[in-house]
C-alpha cells in the first residue's frame, strides 16, 4: 500500500498497541525512583529496551518465551548492568507495577469517542492477554475492546507478520481495512509492512525510522486521533 492508499475515514476497525501507546511503560520510573533513589529513570529506560530486544532476538532465533518472563529477564539485565542490586521484594514490586501501568491520561476519553463514532476497537500486543487484561481493567478501558489480541498466541512477537495477521483474522477483514496505531515507530512501520493504515504516535518527537515506509498519519498524543477519521 502506497501512502496516496491511505484513507483513514473508511477504516471501520482501529487496533491499538498496548505498551508505549495506551499504557505508560515508563510509569513505573516511580517505583524504581524508591526503590533505587535517582535511578528511576536510568532503570526504566534500560529496562524497556532490552524487553524490546529480547523480544525481537527471541522472535528471531525461535527461541519464544513470554512477554510477562522476558519482561521479567530484561529487568534482572537492567538492574545488573546499572550496578543496582535488587531483591527479590523490589523485583516483585517492579514486576507487579507492570499490570498497574498508567494510561496516558487523555486516552480513555479519545477511545470513548471513537467507539461513539462507530469504529470497532481492538489491542494487539506482545504482552499476553492475562497481562494486557490486568493493565486494561485498571485503566477502566474494559468493555471497550472487541478483542484484545496477543502475539503469545502464535508464540512469536512483532514484527512477525503472523502476529499482525491476527488482527485479520479475527475481524474476518484485510488488514488495508483497518488503522493501526502505536507510539513504537517500528511497530507503526511493521503495522504498514502488513498492510496496515498505521498512525504513529510520536508524543516525543522523535526521528521517523528509516525502514522504507512511513506511517498514514503522525499525531503527538490520542486526542488527535478522532479527527484523523473524519
Ligand atoms: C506491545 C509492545 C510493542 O504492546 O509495546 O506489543
Amino acid at each position: 500500500m502506497s501512502q496516496s492508499e491511505c484513507s483513514l475515514p473508511q477504516a471501520a476497525v482501529v487496533v491499538f498497541d498496548a505498551y508505549g501507546t495506551l499504557f505508560d511503560v515508563h510509569s513505573v520510573r516511580l517505583l524504581a525512583d524508591q526503590c533505587f533513589p535517582g535511578q528511576g529513570q536510568a532503570l526504566s529506560q534500560l529496562w524497556r529496551q532490552k524487553q524490546l530486544e529480547y523480544t525481537w532476538l527471541r522472535s528471531l532465533g525461535g527461541r519464544y518465551k513470554s512477554f510477562w518472563w522476558v519482561t521479567q529477564d530484561a529487568l534482572r539485565y537492567a538492574s545488573q548492568a546499572l550496578k543496582l542490586p535488587m531483591s527479590q521484594d523490589q523485583e516483585n514490586a517492579l514486576m507487579q507495577a507492570y499490570l498497574k501501568l498508567q494510561a496516558f491520561p487523555e486516552n480513555l476519553a479519545a477511545l470513548r469517542s471513537l467507539k461513539a463514532a462507530g469504529k470497532e476497537l481492538a489491542i494487539l500486543s506482545n504482552g499476553e492477554r492475562g497481562m494486557v487484561n490486568a493493565v486494561v481493567a485498571h485503566a477502566g478501558m474494559e468493555g471497550l475492546f472487541s478483542h484484545v489480541l496477543s502475539g503469545d498466541q502464535v508464540g512469536q512477537y512483532k514484527t512477525a507478520p503472523a502476529v499482525y495477521a491476527l488482527a485479520e483474522q479475527a475481524f474476518s477483514r484485510p488488514a488495508q481495512e483497518m488503522a493501526f496505531v502505536s507510539s513504537n515507530a517500528w511497530d507503526a512501520c511493521a503495522a504498514r509492512w502488513a498492510g496496515f493504515q498505521s498512525i504513529w504516535v510520536n508524543r516525543q518527537g522523535q526521528v521517523p525510522e528509516v525502514l522504507d515506509v512511513q506511517a498514514c498519519a503522525v499525531i503527538n498524543q490520542l486526542s488527535e486521533l478522532p479527527g484523523l477519521f473524519l
